[in-house]
């Protein structure tokens, strides 16, 4: 047997060149090989493609989203995804971009082509240009029905910045008339200059490590705080954060954001800066951002918004881990994006977002309470998941009542799935504890009716909520539900040793002889994310019964964070509150947007010697504190 292969390969041309191979010399020289030869090359080609192939799927594999919706996670899901988001993203100047922008957004199938990304120079920033952006913002446009939403709306003025007469731009802010005032502007100058030296521009302060956390990448922090600035009356703050607003606040960024989330702070942040302060600037570039969230809703078959969207290329689609958004965040947009419209004389963003409330209030309940994930392909409630007041279901409440109240009380099915839906709490979830009988709010398990008495420190908005539907005249049992919610709110931050809440309580409920205390803290969820939703009830208390007891307890709970959260460069999301000493509380290392757009602002206004600083029969305030006009109709 040869142990050589002789190739005819062809003689050299009169050129000198090599003639190609004949396609019938390719095939005798294949028929001249062995078995075993002819074996080896198709093993060699074989495992060559598919290596090929696998190398290139792990190049089209999309990054994981930023951040969205981490904080319901489990926490060590949160620290996971939040590490790979840290490490994918790159700071480029002032704009966010991921290290692989044409990948890192997943694409829907007619826009499968990645956008190119220059980045480009120009008056000393960096922006991220998308190549054929324009063109494609284009056709999704047309490719939308939005006719009929636009239907009657004054032509020459759709799409402008002028506000409606209702409206009242510019409002001016007494100087803080005390010193408990003062204690909080000073909180907020020291956050403020934290951010401002080691996260300017981006979304939230890491004040421990001096360095900064990015979300959205649109500057969280300043938007948010907008507000709180101006009506603090920090006239240098507002001036610089105005103008941040104006040179470097880009929407058309390739990042994928959580709808919610940047209506609530974004949107919301925006629209209320302009309404106190009169500068068109943000109403323009809410416009924008409205435009860009609009896909969500539009995209979608039922109308029920996708959870995400990215910003550049309009592309709108479910969360990763679940086809389903979440019922909350679904419907706690609509003050926003109708403030939008009226606005800006185009009825779209009202419309899409109203639909949703209209869809949502045919769907069938439990005594108007809602499961907590609804899917936007069928427009149906996911039943098989929890009924709650704490994460993904508390503002769906919330903003029935908020809505009624902005539209000046005039569309009742709100009103009605509000009132209705307070009954189902008083029946399914509302349970007292056997010892010192605090009134506590549960949640049922997964479609069933099996209650579990687990409080998230985010049910402690209710209180608040309730008094404003009493302040509007709803019922006064109404206000009296609230009284006892807020005893058992302020007990989950007084009976721990640092004064401050936990993220979860849980309650005993039925007699226990060997049990010590009627509330419990399990060491998972004993941290504290600086969240506001007591303080904003104390404020709305307050503010509407006139009992200074909520401001002493507000006062109480200021001197715990002071004590348990500042650090040198800011305040910090703590791990522990189950401690009496400071080196014990576990520091997280994160100062978020809403520290200083509600819990600092709440606190601000409880304080004031002013009951009515920020008058609530002529705003209603969105999920993220920011306080938007009411309306006549
Ligand atoms: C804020 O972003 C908003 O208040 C939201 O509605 C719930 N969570 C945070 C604050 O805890």
């Amino acid at each position: 047997m040869a142990d050589y292969v002789a190739l005819n390969i062809g003689k050299p041309s009169a050129g000198g060149q090599m003639r190609s191979l004949p396609r019938r010399s390719v095939w005798r020289w294949w028929n001249q090989l062995s078995r075993f030869q002819r074996n080896l090359i198709c093993m060699i080609s074989a495992i060559t493609m598919v290596t090929i192939i696998y190398y290139w799927s792990l190049l089209s594999e999309p990054l994981i989203d930023i951040d969205q919706n981490v904080e319901h996670l489990p926490h060590q899901q949160q620290k996971k995804l939040h590490q790979q988001n840290v490490n994918k993203i790159i700071e480029v100047g002032h704009v966010a971009v991921s290290d692989q922008p044409q990948i890192n957004a997943p694409l829907s199938q007619d826009l499968q082509k990645p956008p190119q990304q220059n980045l480009q120079e120009k008056d000393n920033k960096v922006e991220v240009q998308i190549e054929g952006e324009e063109s494609r913002r284009k056709d999704l446009a047309e490719k939308e029905d939005v006719e009929d939403i636009q239907k009657g709306k004054p032509e020459e003025l759709i799409g402008q910045v002028v506000p409606p007469d209702q409206v009242k731009v510019k409002v001016v802010f007494p100087p803080p008339s005390n010193e408990k005032q003062e204690a909080v502007v000073a909180a907020f100058k020291h956050a403020w200059k934290g951010y401002r030296t080691y996260a300017w521009g981006h979304d939230h302060l890491k004040p421990i490590s001096g360095g900064y956390h990015d979300w959205f990448g649109l500057g969280l922090t300043i938007i948010d705080a907008l507000d709180t600035i101006y009506i603090m009356g920090l006239k240098e703050e507002f001036k610089e954060a105005k103008s941040w607003v104006e040179s470097s606040l880009k929407f058309n960024t390739y990042n994928d954001v959580n709808l919610f989330e940047v209506t609530i702070r974004v949107l919301g942040g925006l629209l209320s800066a302009y309404h106190l302060s009169g500068e068109e600037i943000f109403l323009e570039k809410a416009l924008d951002l409205g435009e860009r969230l609009l896909p969500c809703f539009t995209k979608s078959p039922s109308g029920i918004p996708y959870s995400d969207v990215n910003l550049a290329s309009q592309t709108a689609h479910s969360p990763k881990w679940s086809p389903d958004s979440s019922t909350s965040e679904v419907t706690t947009l609509q003050l926003e994006f109708r403030d939008l419209s009226r606005c800006t004389h185009d009825k779209k963003f009202e419309e899409s977002a109203f639909k949703v409330s209209k869809h949502v209030h045919e769907l069938p309940k439990t005594d108007g309470l809602v499961p907590i994930f609804i899917n936007p392909n069928t427009g149906w409630f996911h039943s098989y998941t929890d009924i709650k007041l704490g994460a993904r279901g508390d503002s769906y409440y919330e903003y029935l009542l908020k809505q009624w109240i902005q539209t000046g009380k005039t569309i009742d099915f709100l009103k009605n799935d509000y009132l209705e839906a307070i009954e189902g709490i008083k029946k399914w979830l509302v349970r007292r504890t056997p010892k010192s009988n605090l009134l506590f709010i549960g949640e049922l398990k997964g479609g069933t009716k099996d209650f579990v008495p687990k409080m998230d420190h985010l049910v402690c908005y209710l209180p608040g909520t309730l008094a404003l539907g009493y302040h509007h005249g709803l019922p006064e049992h109404h206000l009296k539900l609230a009284e006892e919610l807020m005893e058992t709110c302020y007990q989950t931050y007084a009976q721990r040793p640092s004064f401050l809440a936990p993220e979860i309580t849980f309650f005993r409920f039925q007699h226990d002889v060997a049990a010590k205390d009627d509330m419990y803290v399990k060491s998972n969820d004993a941290h504290n994310l600086l969240r506001p939703e007591f303080i904003e009830s104390l404020w709305y208390m307050y503010q509407i019964t006139g009992n200074t007891t909520y401001q002493d307890w507000g006062w109480s709970i200021f001197k715990a964070f002071e004590k348990f959260t500042k650090v040198d460069n800011g305040y910090t999301s703590i791990g522990n509150v189950n401690t009496r000493y400071v080196d014990e509380t576990r520091p997280r290392d994160m100062m978020e947007s809403f520290f200083l757009s509600e819990t600092l602002k709440y606190l601000y206004l409880l304080f004031s010697d002013d009951r009515e600083l920020l008058d609530i029969d002529k705003y209603v305030i969105n999920s993220e504190a920011h306080p938007l006009p009411i309306y006549t109709s």
